[in-house]
This record gives structure tokens, sequence and C-alpha cells, in this order.
């Protein structure tokens, strides 16, 4: 039965005891699990290998050794009435490096990890009480107390032992986590929906865990359960409880229904996890109420608040959302973790509606603000992702609240997760990513591989290798910003226009194509042997933002291909905010190393402010500027940066 047609008789059989048919939506593909896809790019396989060594290692250290992670679910196991160490969340810490253990061995097999993961799964499984609660806070604390306090996110944790538990039986088979996971979900089921006891989750997350959980197990309940998480929001439940801290629901979407809310509030990570959710959920219901709410929130997101590298979440007093346009960039809060949520939530609006401006968005985050979390040595990272950046700034070890390691490794080792898309009659490229995978279209096999040195370069290569002769459409993305379009809507754009075109062929001649909502269809009888090459044109590209975003005024951005640049002081003697960028500056791309990280770095000739060696003079030189990828930034100590740069003299700053 097709993905279109069971989503439809799944939405008839849960709706219509309620004799509303709703307005419908159909995903338009389901995307290609990790544990599909081999991974061997250029640019994202040594990080891959990078995570699944340094920064697992950094993970695990701090979880067992430093911190009492670990130790929290060793005393529940040993029941001597030992106290929690830490803070009440920090199971979630545990879950979340676990699950980039799953993803890690699937890309780095490594018998040791995988023994460690076990380990870890056996103490969790023994902390979990018989009637299925998990949760090391409230059991070596007031277990009386448990399930009282909306905030003091149970759901939270236990959404990130579903998602770890559901990685790794995906890559290893082995299913111990995964009924500690279902005992624990089918608990609180029981608590709450079926008891119909309200309750507003404090931090979301669980429900678009639960949809993974229906997912792996095909159970009905934890469909219903994501649902009526969903469906708890914005009825006044949270009032008293989670609002308190804030005295605000906004902070945590819950002043409205989900299907009711139109613009974006409150904390970045947590709406990002429920929209994520609730896409999940009509991703299988069709429920359009879920995705028109979504459209227009999205739209608030991307057409006011989103930076030019893709993060959210502006304002460090909340954790996320100011008022429309507030993006200052030395003081932006822009968490790790937000970004991480806008992988997350894009990707379901893509395969839900097909529109490949979602997937733009996804790439512009995951590339730039997201990957800037984590350091090319692995084992350090930022919490917050300023634009901007006096030297003051640079990456930690570790925080004493430790959402951001783990999700930054969990994103990247899990990254096999967004390159590709199948439906019955169709295969869709979304990045660029050397791979290769099996994909099954319309009952045969087709073999796919990928070969591609993006983003530093836009050539890519796919070859198609299906069992038998077989028809069927190839969606292959055209990013945004090769369409002359810096971003969905008019928050920035691009200073200049170009000619360049986006070139493809198949089997070595230039094809004409059909380009539907981004995505150029490639609609034929596919054999053995047939290749598609793509040609994406490597500009490097000025981008303005809109006059309402007053941080950047009278500046401009670079950007080449996917990437944001940089001006960092380690490649410019020390300075970064000393130089004007004129209208007529001509670019240049160089080969350029950061550590051991290969780079294409942008330079040019413009002019430099600089402080004679006695202090007394300032003269103005023309000088070569270089500007690398901005997630390569802090790696050489600390040094001030710049992503949007002056072209006023009025905007220019000499350190010295
Ligand atoms: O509350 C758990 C996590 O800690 C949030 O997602 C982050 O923003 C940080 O506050
Ligand atoms: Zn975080």
């Amino acid at each position: 039965m097709s993905f279109y047609y069971k989503a439809l008789l799944l939405n008839i059989f849960l709706f219509s005891n309620m004799m509303i048919i709703a307005q419908t939506v159909t995903r338009h593909y389901e995307p290609v699990n990790f544990s599909q896809v081999t991974i061997n790019d250029a640019f994202w396989k040594p990080k891959l290998d990078k995570v699944a060594t340094a920064t697992l290692e950094a993970c695990i250290h701090q979880t067992e050794e430093k911190t009492p992670r670990i130790r929290n679910f060793e005393k529940v196991a040993r029941k001597q009435g030992e106290q929690h160490e830490g803070i009440y969340y920090d199971d979630s810490d545990v879950y979340k490096a676990l699950e980039a253990m799953a993803y890690a061995l699937k890309n780095h097999p490594d018998a040791a990890l995988e023994q460690k993961a076990d380990d870890w799964i056996d103490k969790i499984a023994a902390a979990q009480l018989p009637d299925g609660y998990l949760n090391t806070y409230y059991t070596l604390g007031d277990l009386s107390k448990r399930w009282t306090d909306m905030e003091k996110h149970e759901d939270y944790c236990a959404g990130h032992l579903i998602e770890a538990a559901v990685a790794y039986y995906n890559t290893t088979g082995k299913r111990k986590l995964l009924d500690v996971a279902i005992r624990f979900a089918d608990h609180i089921d029981a608590t709450f929906r079926l008891q119909n006891r309200p309750w507003v989750s404090g931090h979301q997350e669980i429900e678009l865990a639960l949809m993974k959980l229906y997912h792996v197990t095909q159970n009905e309940r934890y469909l219903k359960l994501s649902d009526w998480f969903l469906d708890q929001r914005g009825r006044g439940y949270g009032k008293g409880v989670i609002w308190d801290q804030w005295k605000d629901p906004k902070y945590c979407q819950d002043e409205v229904p989900v299907k009711d809310q139109k613009e974006i509030t409150g904390h970045a990570v947590r709406a990002m996890y429920l929209y994520t959710g609730a896409a999940d959920v009509a991703a299988v219901t069709g429920d359009a109420g879920y995705v028109n709410a979504m459209q227009t929130v999205w739209e608030d997101v991307v057409y006011r608040n989103m930076y030019i590298t893709g993060g959210i979440g502006s304002s460090g007093r909340n954790e996320g959302f100011s008022i429309d346009y507030d993006l200052p960039n030395e003081n932006a809060y822009c968490e790790t973790c937000a970004s991480v949520g806008m992988v997350f939530w894009n990707q379901r609006m893509n395969a839900l509606t097909g529109d490949a401006k979602f997937m733009d968005v996804l790439e512009r985050s995951l590339y730039n603000g997201a990957l800037d979390g984590l350091s090319l040595s692995g084992d350090r990272f930022f919490y917050g992702n300023p634009l901007a950046s006096n030297g003051q700034h640079f990456r930690r070890e570790w925080f004493g609240t430790a959402c951001c390691p783990s999700n930054i490794a969990r994103l990247v080792s899990s990254v096999g997760d967004y390159i590709y898309g199948k439906s019955d009659n169709s295969l869709w490229v979304n990045l660029f990513v050397g791979s290769n995978t099996v994909v099954k279209i319309d009952k045969t096999d087709v073999a796919v591989q990928m070969e591609t040195n993006y983003p530093w370069d836009g050539k890519v290569k796919i070859s198609v290798e299906p069992k038998s002769k077989t028809k069927f459409a190839l969606h292959l993305r055209i990013p945004g910003w090769a369409r002359g379009e810096a971003v969905p809507g008019d928050l920035y754009e691009f200073a200049n226009t170009s000619d360049a075109k986006t070139i493809i062929r198949v089997n070595g001649k230039d094809v004409a194509y059909a380009e539907v909502n981004g995505y150029a269809i490639l609609d034929r009888e596919w054999k053995k042997g047939d290749v598609v090459e793509l040609e994406l044109p490597m500009e490097v590209r000025k981008v303005v933002a809109r006059p309402d975003l007053k941080y950047n005024n009278d500046r401009v951005a670079l950007q080449r291909g996917p990437l944001v640049y940089c001006v960092e002081g380690a490649d410019n003697n020390g300075q970064a905010w000393n130089m004007i960028l004129p209208d007529n500056a001509r670019f240049t791309t160089v080969p350029h190393k950061i550590l051991t990280e290969s780079v294409v770095a942008i330079q040019a000739d413009v002019p430099v402010v600089t402080v004679s060696e006695d202090g007394l003079n300032i003269k103005t030189e023309k000088k070569k500027v270089t500007a690398i990828p901005y997630y390569a930034w802090a790696n050489r100590g600390q040094n001030p940066m710049q992503v949007w740069l002056p072209q006023k003299i009025k905007d220019v700053k000499i350190n010295y």
C-alpha cells in the first residue's frame, strides 16, 4: 500500500469517530534513514570520524568522570538512599550522547564504543522502576513528587531516552534500550492520555520522540500520545505550573493551541522540538491544521527572526526569540541546540511539502549555525554562536547545562538522515554529500552513489543503478542560493545579480529540466550506468540585510555556496574589525588551512585602517583580507571576528 494511501486511511481511522475528516496533507517523501546511508564524503566523513572519537570521548569523559550523570543511574540501581547530584535534566545528556554513539557506530564501527554504549544501557535499564518510570532526579529524590511539576523535564528526558533507543536499535538491532523506552512510554501513556490528565510538557521533545517510537514499533498508541501532548498546549493547563518563571505562556509556546499558532515566540529549542513533533504527526495523520500553522510560524522565523547563519533565538534572557528583526551580532545568543532544532524541523517541513525552501534553510543552519557549535578538534563547544566577537568568545570543554555538546554530536553523526528521500515513484536528493545508499522505488532496488567535493566545489556526480530498467522521477534540489535567492523571504538578499547558471547533464548531455518548488525533476526511465552531473555556480556572493536589521546596516556578509564567511583575526594580523568592504571589492578564492581543516578562503584587497607603532597616527591602506567559513572560526585561540563587514568608515574599530 502506498505511503500516501496509508496516511489517508490512518487519518480517517483516527478522526472518523469525531465525524470530522479534516483537510489532509500528504507527505511528499520519506527520508532515507541514516542506517541505510554510507558516507565517504571529503567534508563530512572526517567530521563523522571526529565525532565518533574526540567528541564522544569528551562526552563520555564528562558523563562518567567529571560530572555525576552516570553515577546517578548507578545510585538508583544500588537503592541505598543516595542523593541525586547535578541538575534535574542531566539524564537527557546521557541519552543524547548514547544516541550520538548509535549513529557513530554506523559511520565508524568501534567495538569498544559499542561496549561502552551497552554498559550505559545496562545502567539505564537497571534504574527503571517496575512501572516503567525512569528518572534519576525523582527516583533519588522525592518519588512521591514525580509528575507534579511540568517544568521538571521528566518527559523531555523520556523523549531523549526514546530517541537514543530508536537510534541504537536502528544501528545495532539490539532491543534492550528500546524495550526500556517502550515501558517508559507506556507508563506515560497510562499516566496521562488514558486518564486524560492534563499535562503540558515544560520542554517539548517527547512529541517527536514518540513519533520515532511509533515508526519503529508501528504501535499507534505512540502516535496518539504524541498528538495528545501537542493538543494539551494552549489550553491554560500550564498556567501557574510552567509559566511561573516567565509569567508568560509564550515562553513555552503555550499561549494558544498549536494549530492556532501564527508567530514564533519564547524559547527557541522548545519551539523547534515542538514543531518538529507536530510535523511528524501531520506526516502520518495528514492533519492540515498543524501544517498550516507551521507554515505561518515558519515564515515568522525565516522572514523576520533568523540570522544569516541559519541560527535563531537572539536573546539570552529567554534563550529564544525577542521582537522581530532584533538580531544583534556580538551579543547573539543563537544556541547550538536551536540550530540543531532548525535542521530537524526544516527536514520535516521539506518532506511534508516537497518544497526545497525548507531544505535551503536546513542547509544554512547545518553548515553554519549548527556546525559552528563544534570545534575542529571535536572536543570543544560553543553554546551560543555570535556573529561578531571582540575576542571575548572561546569554545569550552563542557557546560553546567550541557545540552549542546551531545546535541551537535548527534546531529553531525546523523547527517546521513538528511541526504536522500524516497516515495513510490521518486528519488529525492536533498544534500550534496559523498555517499551511497540503496532505495526501493516502485519495487525496484535502486543503488545511488553520490560523489562531490561540496561545499568547496559545485560539481556533484550521481550514479543511478536500478536493478532493472525503471521509470521514476529524480528530484534534484537546486539550492536557492544557486537560483539567486539568498534566503526564502526578504530578510537577506544578494547585493548583485549573477548570470551564472546551474547545469545538469545526464550521461554527459545537457538536459532541459522542469523545476518544481526548487527541485529539478528528471522523470525518465533509468538504467544501470546512468550518471547525472550537477554543476552549481560557486561564486562569492555579497549579502545585504533588510534595513530593519539595524545591526547590519551599511554592512555586507559573504557567502559561497551554502557557507557563510567571516573575517577572523587569526588570518588578518589579529584584526577583524578594521577594514571596509567597498562595493567594487573583487574577490578571489584560495585553498587555505585552518589547523588540519582544508577550506576555501575568500580574499580581497580592501581598505584597512591601522595605527602606527608609536600610536600617534592612523592610516588607511589597501591590504589583502582573508575570510574563512564561519563554522571554522575560534579554533586558533581568542580572536576578533565579524560576519557582517562594514562598508563605511564609521563602523571600523581597531584593536590595539
Ligand atoms: O532545558 C534544557 C536545555 O537547556 C534547553 O533546551 C537549552 O536551551 C538549555 O536551557
Ligand atoms: Zn543547547
